[in-house]
């Protein structure tokens, strides 16, 4: 059986448009128009910098002529950008994709090597980094690993040091920095450019589509293990990316003019952009839905903290709050929430939580603390250019569900037999609709895999959907581990654990954790040295090769990867194949777990 969604859907899909294009030149009836009213559209938590449509366009515009000028950016061209949240960082995206290039967004905690990784996968040209030193260090040091000259990396400056600059030396701004580029310095680049060539700069720069062009044509290379293996670039065309900008908008009703009433008040709600920009989640809910919403964003540039972000949803009355469920084990048990939760609940009107299994009991924690916000789960993944089920508007929150079918989204729940089964009966979720994206780049058998027959997509999820409509997450029947909402690829740390002198076979899995929600764990075969060792020196012994193996992963992985611990086994349960047995290392570490 094929479950459609009962929401409202999308009647005009345009596929003649990128993303640049949807949002600064398309103007449908149904979209609240933000240009000439001076609302600013994002806004930087640290320094109140605010940039209208205008400015947002503008700071796009010269950024790309400098970047096709002076950075030899074409169409196609792919440029990696390791950076924390900012105001940049959109207007980054965007300045790519009006000259046809292609994003790929590397998690800003990475380290060197992870990043070095990423810039070879996604066979990037260009590096844009935080202007931070660890981040600097490690994209010097990546940039090496990958060949990218000095002259080929972006500094995106923090807002302030910009503001710093300018005074600094009196107005101008400094355009190059240990021989790197400043983002500021590049669009004064192209402000110069402007000036001396005129306005045709602006046309010739600009990357004209094909009618339909914008089904197949890549915007971003975001990275995803999918259902087994290493991360691998996820291939999001900009037909994926508007669609589901669109179907948020009619999922959502919200209406077309600045002020409608709806669940999202366009000119009048303010959004949280606390969430990565680098996550499709926070790609897609605080980057591009609101800015084609006219919804205003601060953007956060990192979590620091339940208290921090609090005040800054009080200071500035943000009302839409976009969440994932360590954020909510925070609100429901930190001690610092309760003196601000009056504060909070007069600004809150609407919150989404996603990226991870949320419990019912945390759910019933949240709605008591919040009895009169508007809340409930999303669910979306990489490889589905974000959000395919999410609560409806007006209803009481259902405990535990990841919320109903996405506007134009359809979907299957196959069962291990590979039968279609109906509602409460237990599958894997097959989706599809607009959103749905093109495939892994340098990988057509996962491709094959995941992007079946139909135009459907293997989630690796295992739901139940019951007779409203409601999609129940059970369990997942991939090999994902989710830090935080962040994905941690067991393959990933298995592949890295041989290098380590002491360990002859690796396997990890995720095993829960309150805060986090899971972490990695990891069972170890010993290599025939370490196990004499081990055996001859005890449990001594055996702990220094612990604390040796954890360190190594600690040293060479970001910090979301790190192992919560290790035990010793003989052999790494697998099938006659060699196939590992997960579920078999979950059993075994639940009876290793203290009672
Ligand atoms: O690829 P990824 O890291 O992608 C995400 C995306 C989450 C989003 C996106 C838009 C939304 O509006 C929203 O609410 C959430 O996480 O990981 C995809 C996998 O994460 C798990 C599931 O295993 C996916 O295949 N996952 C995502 N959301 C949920 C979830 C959820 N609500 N409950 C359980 N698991």
């Amino acid at each position: 059986m094929i479950f459609t969604s009962a929401a409202e859907p999308v009647k005009e899909l345009p596929d003649h448009l990128d993303v640049y294009g949807f949002l600064f030149e398309y103007f449908p009836s149904s979209r609240p128009d933000t240009r000439n009213t001076g609302l600013p559209l994002f806004i930087d938590e640290q320094t109140a910098q605010q940039w209208t449509f205008e400015e947002t366009k503008e700071n796009t515009d010269l950024l790309s002529v400098a970047l096709a000028e002076k950075c030899g950016i074409k169409p196609d061209t792919r440029a990696a950008i390791y950076a924390t949240n900012s105001i940049y960082y959109p207007a980054t995206i965007w300045a790519m994709h009006r000259l046809g290039a292609v994003v790929s967004p590397a998690n800003a905690a990475f380290m060197a090597k992870e990043l070095g990784l990423q810039i070879q996968e996604s066979n990037s040209k260009l590096l844009f980094v935080s202007e931070d030193p660890v981040s600097l260090k490690n994209a010097f040091e990546a940039a090496k690993i990958a060949n990218i000259p000095r002259d080929r990396i972006v500094i995106i400056q923090e807002p302030y040091t910009v503001l710093k600059y300018s005074e600094s030396n009196y107005g101008r701004i400094q355009r190059k920095s240990q021989g790197a580029w400043t983002l500021a310095g590049l669009i004064e680049e192209g402000r110069d450019i402007v000036k001396a060539k005129g306005d045709a700069i602006l046309t010739s720069t600009r990357y004209k589509l094909k009618p339909g062009e914008a089904k197949t044509k890549i915007a971003f290379l975001l990275f995803s293990s999918g259902t087994t293996g290493l991360p691998k670039g996820v291939a999001i065309q900009h037909f994926a990316v508007t669609s589901n900008a669109l179907q948020t908008m009619a999922f959502n009703k919200v209406g077309s003019s600045l002020g409608a009433k709806g669940r999202f008040c366009p000119g009048k709600d303010v959004s949280l952009g606390v969430l990565p920009q680098v996550h499709i989640f926070g790609l897609s809910t605080c980057t591009h839905f609101p800015f084609y919403a006219g919804i205003a964003n601060v953007v956060i540039s990192k979590f620091r903290g339940i208290e921090a972000m609090i005040k800054t949803i009080i200071k500035y009355k943000i009302s839409v709050w976009w969440l994932v469920p360590p954020m909510v084990v925070l609100f429901c048990k930190d001690p610092s929430v309760a003196p601000y939760l009056d504060e909070l609940r007069k600004v809150a009107r609407f919150a989404m939580v996603g990226a991870a299994p949320l419990s019912e009991d945390l759910s019933r924690q949240f709605s008591k603390i919040f009895p009169k916000l508007d809340w409930g789960q999303g669910s979306g993944m990489t490889e589905t250019c974000s959000v395919t089920t999410m609560f409806p508007v007006g209803e009481p929150v259902v405990m535990g569900s990841a919320g109903r079918l996405f506007s134009n989204t359809e979907a299957k729940v196959v069962n291990s037999e590979g039968t279609e089964v109906g509602y409460d009966e237990l599958g894997e979720l097959w989706l599809r609709g607009p959103q749905i994206t093109l495939g892994y780049t340098n990988n057509e058998k996962a491709t094959r895999e995941t992007y079946v027959e139909g135009g459907w997509l293997r989630s690796g999820d295992e739901v139940r959907i019951d007779r409203n409509g409601d999609v129940f997450f059970i369990d997942r029947l991939k090999e994902l581990i989710k830090v935080k909402g962040f994905q941690v690829a067991p393959a990933e740390l298995e592949g890295f654990l041989l290098d380590h002198p002491d360990v002859s076979d690796a396997g990890v899995i995720g095993i829960q954790d309150e805060s986090a929600g899971e972490l990695p764990f990891a069972f170890i075969a010993l290599s025939q040295d370490a196990k004499k060792r081990a055996a001859s020196g005890g449990s001594k012994q055996q702990d220094e090769i612990r604390q040796s193996i954890l360190k190594f992963v600690a040293d060479n992985k970001t910090r979301y990867k790190h192992l919560c611990g290790v035990a010793f086994i003989d052999a790494i349960p697998k099938t006659a194949s060699g196939k590992i047995l997960r579920r078999e290392m979950r059993d075994m570490a639940k009876k290793l777990a203290p009672e």
